[in-house]
């Protein structure tokens, strides 16, 4: 017999949508490129053929549509790894939970994300501009840690070097590295993307090592992060979400990538806050090539 999710656990809004997202099962397509900006989601639909919906609510907007032939849903999850909890579990649920039965479907479908985000570059070889692919997602955020089997799927041996080569402190607590899909980074991410570690951070500021007024509880944790290598990989970049996006992505049985463009060079000290136009180069490799 299959679980019951009962109408607390899984939140059905009275038009048959799903509580945050605001999406009926029908609406979501099975390849979903994910956002932090809703703003973007304009951008990425901009590129449809068609477009058969378009959803809001709160920082989730949706738009699905057709881009060359492939039925794709674009989807603004706002900042942070708090806000992918929602999106991917809601997902998730468009995808494999009976609405009517309030069950498990008996066949479960394995979604393709894929987040097109901004980040902070850490390499010399990352400047402003570069495309980054996530190999492996550093999450200081903390949310894998609250599901069952974390172990099985998070790499549990880069997670300890990793501690011990910044002499992590336990009261940040505990980080957990993500690995993206293998297939899709390869189907993803040629060779005008830089492949490497991302630290997914539970903020912009201190987590990033951003000191403004409040000082940080480890003023040299960036250089330890910039000069830790792993098989062969450096972590080339800070962002807010890829932890989570591959973390669940991996305990649910779905597909998962993150490809981001750098906006802050943080070993150079520069940045480039007018970004929004030239994201969509960006966007438009990875529509091409999901
Ligand atoms: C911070 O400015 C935000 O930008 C990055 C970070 O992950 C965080 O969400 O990604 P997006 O541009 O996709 O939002
Ligand atoms: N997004 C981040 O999370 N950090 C940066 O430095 C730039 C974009």
């Amino acid at each position: 017999m299959n679980n019951y999710f009962a109408e607390s656990e899984l939140i059905i809004n009275s038009d048959g949508s799903i509580f945050h997202l605001h999406l009926r099962p029908e609406q979501m397509a099975d390849k979903i490129i994910l956002v932090g900006d809703p703003g973007r989601v304009d951008r990425v639909a901009s590129h449809f053929d068609t477009k058969e919906c378009e959803v809001n609510n709160r920082e989730f907007r949706s738009v699905t549509g057709i881009y060359k032939g492939k039925r794709i849903t674009a989807q603004s999850t706002g900042i942070g790894c708090d806000n992918i909890d929602i999106v991917l579990n809601e997902m998730d649920a468009l995808a494999n939970i009976d609405f009517k039965t309030r069950t498990a479907k008996p066949k479960l479908k394995s979604l393709t994300f894929v987040r097109v985000g901004t980040c902070g570059g850490l390499q010399p070889n990352t400047p402003t501009g570069t495309y980054v692919a996530s190999v492996k997602s550093i999450g200081f955020d903390g949310l894998i840690n609250f599901y069952a089997n974390r172990d099985k799927h998070c790499d549990v041996a880069l997670e300890k070097a990793f501690k011990e080569h910044v002499g992590w402190k336990d009261t940040m607590g505990n980080p957990y590295v993500a690995p993206a899909d293998k297939t899709l980074l390869d189907q993803i991410a040629a060779n005008d993307m830089v492949r490497g570690y991302t630290v997914a951070c539970g903020g912009f500021f201190g987590p990033q090592g951003r000191q403004l007024r409040v000082p940080l509880a480890d003023p040299d944790l960036n250089k330890k992060i910039e000069s830790f290598e792993y098989d062969g990989l450096r972590i080339t970049n800070f962002e807010m979400e890829s932890s989570a996006v591959a973390g669940l992505a991996n305990l649910m049985g779905h597909k998962a990538l993150t490809c981001c463009m750098v906006i802050a060079n943080r070993l150079e000290k520069q940045v480039n806050s007018n970004y929004k136009n030239s994201i969509d180069d960006l966007i438009v490799k990875v529509l091409d090539r999901i």
